[in-house]
């Protein structure tokens, strides 16, 4: 492949709501610039970015994916992101690696939540960025009402750069405001288009359109203001240059008009992205810790390599392949490299470009652009690679915690072989994976950040590497705690034949405000217990409220004030007192009221307004407490409070409700004492599992 200078490089992420058409948009781009031979299709399985058979099976981006086209002698490189909510930690991670983003709305819908999602991430990671309205061509797509949500969430910043020809069936192309002509397509997902002038019907909105496009450009910047004032007009070089700073600046949003489907504005999008887009040279600095000190690190092939692994794939064929972002320097497909993060060395065998699944060899990996490399050793993503000795390290990628758990059960004793194998080449892909035993009920459980994310590793752990398993309902991670008070003896003594054991502890069990988790006082004055048991004494309670005594659970939100005890000369020992302490917090717990707590969730649903009541009453059903209702745009939103253990199913019902239309988000908010039905519900459940065994007295 031809060699790009920096300046001809665009590092572009495809960011949006799940569904909003960023893997067809990817599409398009690859057909019209001859990267494909004919136009691919979510729907037929074909894309280059969706590639993964799950991907294929369910029609929609579970990983992000990079891919890249030539255009008007750029090259731009291109990252299709997921963007369902439980696959957003990939579409951040993917941030990392570009200097702008694409943001799709969809033209029926408008801002979803998934939207305001990224947004929010652009926002944090300061990238500029375009907004492309697509599905035009769809039933009721309105390209003013998705702009009017659009202002609505992010601001009067987003200014449109073309105005849609016709909508929904009528759909046939776009007015370039800043060209001054239209530009109508063929129906026929060719791509091709023909140059006209700006019809009649859509002079006047044509005309309004560009003057508040001129005055946003003049009003980012005091010298064009005043050059617009004197004259009423700016030339040709002072717009688009303070259209391209406006944008760099994030003071201006351009917006884009378009139907993936249809391949209908995919060509001026790529146009925009190379007129508009900042090159990697162009981009804001980036940081990086240089031998411990914090430095710009520049843009330049004349210094030392660096780059930053921003995703892992795990292929079962070629291996584990590492996607870089390269910021500075060079290297050749077989330098070698320092992994400063492990502070190893690792050597390169092979250096490509990724057109989806496909490898392309590439002759050098040079700053600014985005590359692969497989089978390194010990890099996972998030990691700094650099030139020997140069000690470059870019800020770590923070991974969400996941938020759901199930229990998951291995068909067979060769399954239960394989999985450890299987667990460390999916987490290495994943790092928001988790899959653990609970050192608790011996029940080993996989973690995720939804249901869906879990479905889909378990059909992972199925089809790339044999091991069958049955999911089992979720767990909702309980605690325990005391509302009352207690002070209690705790005794051990075994001093039949050999050397005895002794240790005695008196001690008092107070509440402690929610969050506040544990605290120990020593309050032993006059030698009661000996000093060095003491450590001992908070050892026994610490490992003890591990298990709460109503269903075995940890307990949190308590103090313990230990004020008094004996010892025996011999007998006592560490052991002694740990085994004390911890009946007397059994004893105490038992006594001071003990309560369930449960994990209260905060819920963000966004909706029609037709499916407000419907979705209401559903909350109602699930002890749900509605704390505000906002209008945004044309959608709702509705936050909540509801209990974690009523969500797990929400999902699928939202979905039914408002057929697909509504989303949303969830986040752990705070725990919760469970009502006494619940706490029964919820103590049975744990007899039933051997979380609590009957009384043990001695
Ligand atoms: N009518 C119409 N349908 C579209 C358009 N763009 C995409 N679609 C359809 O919308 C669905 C989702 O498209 P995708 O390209 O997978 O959307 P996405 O944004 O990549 O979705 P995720 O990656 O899952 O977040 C598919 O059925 C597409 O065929 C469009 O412009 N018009
Ligand atoms: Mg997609």
């Amino acid at each position: 492949m031809k060699d790009y200078a920096v300046d001809k490089i665009r590092n572009v992420a495809l960011v949006g709501h799940g569904s909003s058409g960023k893997t067809s948009l990817a599409a398009s781009f690859l057909f019209d610039t001859g990267a494909t031979t004919r136009l691919t299709k979510v729907d037929k399985g074909n894309t280059v970015t969706d590639y993964d058979p799950e991907e294929v099976e369910r029609k929609i981006s579970i990983n992000s994916a990079a891919c890249f086209c030539e255009w008007q002698d750029h090259k731009i490189n291109l990252i299709d992101t997921p963007g369902y909510s439980n696959f957003l930690w990939d579409t951040r991670s993917s941030l990392r690696a570009v200097d702008a983003a694409a943001v799709l709305v969809c033209g029926v819908a408008g801002v979803e939540v998934g939207t305001e999602k990224v947004w929010g991430m652009l926002e944090e990671f300061k990238l500029p960025r375009i907004i492309i309205i697509n599905k035009l061509d769809r039933e009721n797509a309105s390209f003013g009402r998705a702009l009017e949500a659009v202002h609505q969430f992010f601001g009067r910043q987003a200014v449109p750069v073309q105005i849609p020809v016709g909508e929904e069936k009528n759909f046939a192309g776009l007015i370039d405001i800043v060209a001054g002509k239209a530009l109508l397509f063929e129906r026929d997902e060719s791509g091709k288009f023909t140059e006209a002038a700006v019809p009649a019907n859509l002079r006047a909105e044509f005309e309004k359109r560009r003057r508040e496009l001129i005055e946003m450009v003049a009003e980012s910047d005091e010298k064009l203001m005043e050059k617009y004032l004197e004259r009423g007009e700016l030339s040709p070089e002072e717009f688009q240059e303070g259209l391209k700073r406006a944008i760099l600046n994030h003071q201006l949003f351009p917006v884009f008009a378009a139907s993936a489907m249809l391949n209908i504005g995919a060509q001026p999008v790529l146009d925009g992205m190379v007129a508009y887009l900042p090159s990697p040279a162009e981009r804001a600095a980036v940081k990086a810790k240089v031998k411990g000190e914090e430095q710009v690190v520049p843009t330049s092939t004349d210094v030392p390599f660096s780059a930053l692994v921003f995703k892992t794939i795990s292929d079962p064929y070629t291996g584990r392949i590492s996607l870089m972002r390269v910021f500075s320097g060079r290297m050749n497909p077989d330098g070698s490299v320092t992994n400063t993060n492990r502070d190893t060395d690792e050597k390169l065998v092979g250096l490509f470009f990724l057109q989806g699944r496909d490898q392309i060899a590439a002759g050098q990996a040079k700053a600014g652009d985005i590359v692969a490399t497989a089978k390194l050793k010990v890099t996972s993503t998030g990691d700094s690679l650099c030139a020997k000795n140069a000690a470059i390290e870019f800020p770590a990628i923070k991974f969400p915690e996941p938020s759901i758990s199930f229990a998951i059960e291995p068909k067979s004793r060769a399954d239960e072989d394989r999985i450890s194998q299987a667990t460390h080449r999916i987490t290495e892909e994943d790092p928001t994976v988790r899959i653990e035993r609970d050192a608790d009920t011996g029940q080993l459980l996989i973690s995720g950040n939804g249901e869906l994310h879990v479905r889909i590793i378990t059909e992972r752990l199925r089809k790339r590497y044999n091991v069958e398993v049955d999911l089992k309902p979720p767990k909702v991670s309980y605690k325990e705690t005391v509302k009352g008070r207690a002070d209690v003896q705790g005794r051990h003594k075994k001093q039949t034949g050999g050397r005895g054991q002794f240790g005695d502890v008196w001690i008092k069990m107070e509440p402690l405000p929610r969050g506040q988790d544990f605290e120990f006082e020593d309050k032993i004055f006059g030698g009661a217990i000996p000093r060095n048991f003491i450590p001992s004494v908070e050892k026994g309670i610490l490992e003890a409220r591990k298990k709460g005594v109503l269903a075995g659970y940890p307990v949190v939100d308590f103090k313990v004030t230990l004020y008094d005890g004996s010892y025996h000369e011999v007998d006592s020992s560490d052991i002694a007192f740990k085994i004390a302490a911890s009946k007397a917090f059994k004893k105490a717990m038992k006594e001071a009221k003990p309560t369930l707590l449960e994990p209260i969730m905060e819920v963000e649903i966004y909706t029609p307004e037709a499916y407000m009541g419907d979705i209401m009453g559903n909350l109602n059903g699930r002890r749900g407490r509605v704390q505000g209702m906002e209008q945004k745009g044309t959608m709702r939103v509705l936050k909540a409070q509801v209990p974690m253990s009523e969500m797990l199913d929400f999902e699928p019902t939202l979905t039914s409700i408002t057929g697909g239309r509504g989303s949303y988000i969830m986040e752990f908010s705070h725990y919760d004492e469970a009502p006494g039905q619940v706490q029964q519900k919820i103590i049975a459940e744990a007899v039933k599992e051997g979380r609590v065994k009957p009384e043990e007295e001695d």
